[in-house]
């Protein structure tokens, strides 16, 4: 059966997660098997934001399938762009994002875009006022290779590892809050607990007061402030700081406390649970040496598994031209 995909932007887009988890790893196992699905086809990705493994896993993606890639870091060699309309472009600003993004569609037939939450205003962050013209004026299918709220890329990688390693059908999953010196978007915890909500995991978040997120990503998942009763029998701790995401302490950092910290003697808590994180991580703040080089550390499997989920959603959009 075909799969139409147009976009790619949320779990939503993703239909069957158990038929996509299958195919994942049918994609995972024979990576050239659909070397020619994309022949002649271009893959553009455009960064707004830096990126190691989006980048590379993204493009590795496209490649097995026989794509052409371009990438594009818009902060490095392009025109610097105006993002609102009506503005009098006297500044410093030499092109509009209006004209740039029907011209980006116009070189390609799939388009990933990466652009991260600017912490200006809540409202402008979840409307995905990027993304959301990115697929209104680029003629072309879009993958989010993380916007302001979500990293579906991400997700799906996480999704297929927990999957890979539960030992239970329905694993306990913690996401815990953790501690960084920079405040970060909600995208990554938004995302992931979006897609554990689609599944019938046990599935619990942890963090400081203030740092609750926003409701239609909280969904039915267990809310505990007390990490370590959080922590007690998990399979899996997905760890991830985040700035807050309530009112007017949007975009803003409100701990620092390295009591939430992860570490070896957390890590006791649970059911010799796995260790997660989508990376980059800061080590000592984040996660102990000892927690992320132990054998229950699954990080570099997670992060090898987005040329997975990349390749998956690519060879579906492909499939659908
Ligand atoms: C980004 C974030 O938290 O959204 C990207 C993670 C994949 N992280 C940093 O900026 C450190
Ligand atoms: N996990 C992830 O998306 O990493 P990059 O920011 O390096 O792409």
């Amino acid at each position: 059966m075909k799969k139409i995909m147009k976009n790619f932007t949320c779990v939503n887009d993703i239909e069957n997660l158990q038929n996509a988890v299958k195919e994942a790893i049918d994609v995972k196992k024979n990576p050239f098997a659909w070397d020619t699905l994309g022949k002649n086809k271009t893959m553009l990705l455009v960064f707004f934001d830096s990126s190691l493994r989006t980048r590379l896993s993204t493009q590795k993606a496209a490649m097995n399938l026989g794509m052409n890639v371009i990438v594009l870091d818009i902060n490095h060699g392009a025109w610097k762009l105006e993002t609102e309309r009506g503005v009098v472009m006297d500044g410093d600003k030499t092109e509009h994002i209006l004209e740039a993004i029907p011209v980006m569609g116009s070189y390609c037939d799939i388009i990933g875009v990466r652009s991260f939450a600017r912490f200006e205003s809540r409202e402008y962050d979840y409307n995905e006022t990027i993304l959301n013209q990115f697929i209104k004026y680029s003629g072309k299918p879009v993958v989010s290779m993380e916007a302001a709220t979500r990293h579906p890329l991400q997700s799906f990688a996480d999704l297929i590892t927990i999957e890979e390693h539960k030992k239970t059908a329905k694993p306990k999953v913690v996401l815990t809050w953790a501690p960084h010196p920079r405040a970060l978007p909600q995208a990554v915890p938004n995302s992931f607990a979006e897609w554990m909500n689609a599944t019938d995991y046990d599935f619990v978040i942890t963090h400081p007061e203030g740092y609750e997120l926003a409701p239609e990503f909280v969904g039915k998942a267990k809310v505990e402030y007390n990490q370590r009763k959080a922590f007690e029998g998990a399979d899996f701790i997905y760890a991830k700081n985040w700035s807050a995401y309530a009112g007017d302490s949007y975009g803003k950092i409100l701990s620092k406390d390295r009591a939430w910290t992860v570490d070896t003697e957390k890590m006791a808590l649970t059911n010799n649970a796995y260790f997660m994180h989508c990376l980059p991580v800061r080590r000592n703040m984040i996660v102990t040496d000892d927690v992320i080089e132990s054998p229950q550390s699954i990080v570099i499997l997670e992060a090898a598994n987005r040329v997975v989920s990349a390749q998956t959603v690519i060879k579906r959009m492909l499939e659908a031209m």
